[in-house]
């Protein structure tokens, strides 16, 4: 009887935990999807159009407006490609200068001459944000490629064509791990087979979306019934020998455990679900 009451746990946990990976997997791939079309979007009619038929305020209303097509994303914003010879051109013509981005105990040490201090320094080219949702505005004409974790995504990004994703990092402006995923903008319509380096010269931009995992996930779990029974964390696993956890509480628990594969699109980059009962039998 006591195995047949353990064999049933098991069950129990699996299905729990295989529902919940599911969904976010799930929404995960709707948003991913709807960021691609925003993508398309910007090439239609920001670059498509001679003047671009978008600016800030089109943008912000349209992502707002389609914010509920992104379950999981706090923001998405669209970063120009500006290669050195035509920065100042840029920021003559779009009124503000190209800054680079800047750790916390940087923005706290630099209170004291912040005008100089977030100046981007001279790079071959940048990738300074110029629309983005209201929700994440605060990262207008920062020049993306001076983070490692969004300049690493941009670079991949532009020559797969594929959506991407970097790993857990702390956002600006928010006290959580979060994930970026970044597609590029091309100025032409790019074949199935064009190569890495007729993808990166054909570059005009980076559509991004930005996702708060740990509060993005405790809402969609809340969604579901029995959330007290148990306990969900989500890894990183791309790094085996150095997994992050990009939500829950860490885990001391040594009980029955299950293990749900996670795929978020990016072959590069591995997740994992890990679900617990709360409490022994
Ligand atoms: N978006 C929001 N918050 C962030 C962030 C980001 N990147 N990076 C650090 N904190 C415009 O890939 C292009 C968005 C980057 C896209």
């Amino acid at each position: 009887i006591n195995s047949e009451i353990n064999f049933r746990r098991t069950e129990t946990l699996a299905n729990m935990c295989d529902e919940r990976a599911r969904m976010l997997q799930d929404q995960f791939n709707v948003s991913m999807n709807h960021v691609h079309a925003l993508a398309i979007l910007v090439s239609t009619f920001y670059h498509g159009k001679q003047p671009p038929a978008i600016d800030q305020k089109t943008f912000g209303e349209y992502t707002e407006r389609t914010s509920f097509e992104r379950p999981l994303t706090s923001g998405v914003a669209y970063a120009l490609r500006v290669r050195h010879s035509e920065r100042e051109n840029f920021e003559k013509k779009h009124g503000f200068t190209i800054k680079k981005m800047e750790t916390e105990d940087q923005t706290l040490a630099q209170d004291c001459d912040p005008e100089k201090l977030d100046l981007s320094p001279i790079h071959d080219e940048y990738a300074p944000v110029i629309l983005s949702q209201e929700t994440v505005a605060h990262i207008v004409s920062i020049d993306m490629m001076s983070g490692t974790e969004d300049r690493e995504n941009i670079l991949r990004a532009r020559s797969s064509g594929k959506g991407v994703l970097t790993s857990p990092f702390k956002l600006l402006k928010s006290n959580h791990l979060g994930v970026v995923l970044t597609f590029a903008v091309y100025d032409t319509h790019m074949s199935q087979d064009a190569t890495p380096e007729q993808r990166i010269n054909a570059t005009v931009g980076y559509l991004g979306a930005s996702y708060d995992v740990p509060s993005l996930v405790d809402k969609l779990l809340h969604q579901l019934a029995s959330k007290q029974t148990i306990v969900v964390n989500v890894y990183d696993t791309t790094n085996i020998s150095a997994a992050i956890r990009m939500y829950g509480p860490n885990e001391t628990d040594t009980g029955l455990l299950h293990i749900s594969s996670l795929d978020f699109g990016d072959p590069a980059r591995k997740h994992e679900m890990h679900c617990r009962f709360k409490n022994k039998p």
